[in-house]
């Protein structure tokens, strides 16, 4: 099982080092590594589990952050608008690549953290509002999905991860709440 002691931190050169993409086909090790990314994410949202083992929460988890330098994301977006108990989106992702990208761009009201990251960073993480990205699921299947806002952001800050970009490095060093034009304030 997964927990904040498997998880590295910034100063690791792992975190720096662009990742390896997967080949094909998927071995069974990877297999079961993306099983437990997300089971981590789905852990770390469980009030119970979550105290029980200590865990931050989390909606991403990236392959690098394991000091594991493989294209490897998880995502679990729980859903706000609470009537179901379905998750907004809850997905394993290998080689996750954006293929397209709108002009426009979007950040946290908050501004971004990292469960890699153990200090507030403030200021805004200006990120494009939609993507189109292809990935492989953990059957080996070629995927192709569109996301938007807060789910779009999500997947950004996963994809970083696997290019050795944190947060932190899209915040104006200047102005650090600067706003261009372009980019709108999520909420
Ligand atoms: C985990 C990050 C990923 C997100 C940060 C901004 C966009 C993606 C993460 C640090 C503490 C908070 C936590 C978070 C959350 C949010 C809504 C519901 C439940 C992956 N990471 N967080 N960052 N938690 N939990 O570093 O999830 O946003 O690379
Ligand atoms: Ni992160």
């Amino acid at each position: 099982m997964i927990t904040m002691k498997n998880i590295i931190l910034e100063g690791n050169p792992t975190l720096r080092t662009p990742a390896e993409e997967i080949t094909f086909p998927i071995g069974e090790d990877i297999q079961t590594m993306g099983q437990e990314m997300l089971e981590f994410l789905k852990n770390s949202q469980d009030a119970e589990l979550a105290e029980k083992y200590q865990l931050r929460a989390g909606v991403g988890l990236a392959a690098p952050q394991l000091d594991v330098g493989k294209k490897m994301i998880a995502v679990h977006i729980p859903n706000v608008d609470d009537e179901t108990n379905e998750p907004l989106l809850s997905t394993v992702m290998i080689n996750p690549k954006i293929v397209s990208h709108s002009v426009q761009s979007a950040c946290l009201a908050e501004g971004e953290g990292c469960l890699s990251v153990n200090r507030d960073v403030p200021g805004y993480v200006p990120r494009h509002t939609r993507v189109t990205v292809t990935y492989l699921d953990l059957d080996g299947e070629k995927q192709k999905i569109r996301l938007k806002d807060y789910p779009a952001i999500v997947i950004q800050h996963e994809i970083d991860h696997t290019n050795g970009i944190m947060f932190y490095d899209h915040i104006n060093n200047e102005d650090p709440f600067h706003l261009d034009e372009n980019v709108s304030i999520l909420s």
